[in-house]
């Protein structure tokens, strides 16, 4: 049985489908496992998908997704325009990570235009709302040679 795909979604991300959805779009974070769980499926893979508001439990769970997880999916939130010891937890993981948002970074305020944690990841998909995570299961799938179904 293959490792699980840890999916990490930082600060603020619990609130969605219940402000912002000009920005943010309507679906819940339980809709987004769901749908991320689904299109996992597809591929004979599971998901440890987790969410904290806290930057040292995001640490601590990349550092565990070492040895836990075959690849990994991440929305640092905020942390993603700050966050050092988040970029430096990712560079020592050593699996295939895949950073992702919901919005279009790009057309926002510039101070969301960089990303500290990008350079440690294998690719960037933001702008698709939900979809830009089933995307990045397809991506890490076919990275990490799992079957479709
Ligand atoms: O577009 C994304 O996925 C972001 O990572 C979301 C972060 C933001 O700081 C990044 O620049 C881009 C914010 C997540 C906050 O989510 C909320 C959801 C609903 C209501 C309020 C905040």
């Amino acid at each position: 049985m293959a490792k699980p795909i840890y999916v990490l979604n930082g600060p603020n991300l619990n609130l969605l489908g219940q402000r912002e959805p000009e920005v943010y779009g309507h679906a819940t974070l339980d809709d987004v496992r769901d749908r991320v769980t689904t299109r996992a499926k597809d591929f004979g893979l599971a998901i440890e998908f987790l969410q904290s508001n806290k930057e040292g439990q995001l640490v601590d769970w990349i550092q565990d997704a070492r040895t836990e997880a075959g690849g990994l999916i991440i929305n640092a939130g905020a942390y993603t325009h700050t966050s050092v010891a988040i970029l430096d937890a990712l560079l020592a993981a050593d699996i295939p990570c895949v950073e992702v948002h919901l919005s279009n970074i790009f057309q926002r305020e510039e101070f969301r235009h960089h990303s500290y944690i990008s350079s440690a990841c294998v690719g960037v998909i933001c702008g698709f709302g939900v979809k830009s995570y089933e995307l990045a299961v397809e991506a890490l799938a076919e990275r990490l040679g799992a079957d479709r179904d």
